[in-house]
């Protein structure tokens, strides 16, 4: 039975069941005892295993078909009225012929099965940052890591009241075919229909498809920002905290700086950091003219082989209660999981991914295996990861993984620069990686896969943004994946990246100085502080980290430009700053 009297709603799940004929419809209240008894038959299908209550409490282990274990970005479309509108960097369909080639494919695809109707929000519940999703989906996984990466439930439709702004999220595994797997977006509708996947970025969809995607696309008009960031707050010594968001493309440690652990220096000092979000940020201008910023999740949806104590405690700890995990190593002998680089123990008595036993050689757990896990268990997770006024940003970083080109952090000029600086941002391929060395992969603000609309209209709506925030935070870009001759890392990164934000929380704070170059500011070397690691980063490895090539950034800038080409109309602000930095090269020679 309907748990609400929304109008709007109501006849649009009738209107999904009429297409869909499941055998049941079950609307989800959220209730610890509702989402038990679904745990419950999920364990009883085989759908779910449950694990070890004493050593893991809460905990499930779920395996996806073997064809199904990451976002498809080939698969993924931006259904707007025109081509133009999604732009040249999404996969486009027309609308109409969308629904009716996807209709085709929903047809009686619940027939034998339960409609679970999962009402959630995005952000704290009745934040004004936040928005309301209803997703319906033939999954109890897809259930239950909502009730995690989301706030769900009956107080969600009072939230939502008899309004229609709310997204229609559709999800049906039908038979997990991956020749009609679809992931689909209508911006201009609030809806998202995805279909033949069972795999976490492809079904939750109140994570990629509707707190990037569409969200991106209701930031553009309603003058908000949907990005790929991070948020974490920096506590100082004399207990002042600073926000900082930053984007990085995916698998470059977004989750490890988000929950980073000071050197022990620092910690001695008294700086602390606090985690608000790992993935996404919702940033509205504040009433003083701030940029303010909510982490709409209420989880984390983690990668985890990598993640030990010694790379993210943090996120280790968060996971070992009401987690569930996905496509990882079971271990028999304890009824635990193992990944890659959890420990150097290995279990000798184990399952794969795949569910067959595993002699130890190979990827135990799918590289893409994750963890999904609540927020609120996070040992740093901050004192405003629920506040519906969010935190302030003093910083915005870009990050990018490159060998040679970028130091190891650099300050854009002013806002438009650092729009510019965004738009430039890229990794690269290293011989670790794969065969091809340096091979540049351009991903603007991290939003090449998620953003909804025209990228060219996203920068603009950058430019636009930079205009309303009269307090703006300064844009930064940062490199710790440099390499030497030699193809080692030149810096160690994790923890020790505090030592970065350091020197950017300072520069906000007008409290350095710093060298300009044709790219932009640039540490003085004596500026970032090296204490405890001067033996693995001596003073002249920091110089050549913070060296800038002009002959490299011509060869960037020239990648750069043939990017920009792709879009007929990019701002001419934009193409401004391009020629700029050409100019400051040129002239650096
Ligand atoms: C993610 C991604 O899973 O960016 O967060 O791919
Ligand atoms: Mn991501």
């Amino acid at each position: 039975m309907s748990l609400t009297k929304n109008q709007a709603v109501n006849s649009w799940v009738d209107e999904m069941i009429q297409l869909t004929t499941p055998d049941n419809v079950v609307w989800i209240d959220g209730s610890d005892a509702q989402l038990d008894a679904l745990r419950a038959e999920a364990v009883a299908t085989g759908e779910m295993i449950k694990l070890n209550e004493e050593k893991l409490p809460g905990c499930y282990l779920h395996r996806t078909a073997v064809n199904d274990v990451a976002r498809v970005e080939g698969r993924t479309f931006i259904c707007a009225p025109t081509k133009d509108e999604a732009g040249p960097t999404n996969n486009w369909m027309d609308p109409k012929e969308a629904y009716e080639m996807l209709g085709k494919l929903y047809e009686g695809c619940m027939k034998g099965r339960t409609m679970y109707v999962i009402p959630f929000s995005m952000g704290p519940v009745g934040s004004p940052f936040s928005k309301v999703g209803i997703e319906l989906t033939d999954s109890i996984y897809v259930v239950l890591n909502m009730a995690i990466m989301t706030r769900v439930g009956q107080n969600v439709l009072e939230a939502l009241g008899d309004s229609t702004d709310f997204v229609h999220g559709l999800h049906a595994k039908a038979d997990l075919d991956e020749e009609k797997r679809y992931i689909v977006q209508f911006p201009q509708d609030n809806t998202i229909w995805s279909i033949n996947s069972g795999y976490g970025g492809n079904v939750l969809l109140g994570k990629k498809c509707f707190a990037l995607r569409i969200a991106s696309y209701q930031g553009k008009n309603e003058g908000w920002m949907a990005e790929h960031m991070l948020i974490l707050g920096l506590e100082k010594p004399n207990g002042e905290t600073k926000y900082v968001a930053a984007a990085f493309p995916s698998a470059c440690g977004k989750t490890n700086l988000a929950m980073l652990i000071p050197p022990e220096g620092y910690k001695a000092k008294g700086y602390k950091v606090w985690c608000v979000g790992d993935d996404i940020a919702w940033m509205r201008v504040g009433e003083n003219g701030e940029l303010r910023a909510i982490n709409p999740e209420a989880g984390f949806f983690g990668v985890a082989p990598g993640t030990n104590m010694k790379s993210n405690p943090n996120a280790l700890l968060t996971c070992q209660k009401n987690t569930i995990f996905t496509n990882v190593v079971h271990n028999l002998d304890d009824n635990t999981v193992w990944w890659e680089k959890l420990d150097k123990n290995p279990p000798k008595n184990a399952m794969t991914w795949t569910g067959i036993p595993w002699d130890g050689t190979g990827n135990g757990a799918h590289p893409n295996s994750r963890f999904t896990a609540p927020a609120c268990q996070c040992p740093c997770i901050s004192d405003h990861f629920e506040d519906p006024n969010g935190v302030e940003i003093s910083a915005i970083i870009f990050g990018g993984r490159r060998a040679k080109t970028a130091p190891l952090v650099y300050q854009s000029f002013d806002w438009n620069h650092g729009v510019f600086v965004g738009s430039a941002m890229a990794s690269e391929t290293t011989a670790a990686a794969s065969g091809a060395v340096g091979v540049v992969r351009r991903d603007p603000m991290a939003m090449l896969p998620f953003c909804g609309y025209n990228m060219a209209d996203y920068f603009g709506h950058w430019l636009e943004m930079g205009k309303k925030i009269k307090k703006q935070p300064k844009i930064f870009h940062t490199n710790w994946f440099r390499l030497d001759d030699e193809g080692n890392f030149m810096w160690p990164g994790y923890g020790d990246n505090m030592r970065v934000l350091e020197w950017i929380i300072a520069r906000c704070e007008d409290k350095l100085d710093a060298d300009v170059t044709p790219i932009g500011y640039v540490p003085k070397p004596e500026d970032i502080n090296l204490e405890g690691i001067e033996d693995e980063v001596s003073i002249d490895t920091l110089k050549a980290l913070l060296t800038v090539d002009p002959a490299l950034w011509e060869e960037d800038a020239k990648g750069l430009e043939e990017f920009y080409a792709k879009f007929d109309r990019m701002p001419a602000e934009m193409t401004a700053q391009l020629n700029a930095l050409k100019d400051r090269l040129a002239k650096a020679k």
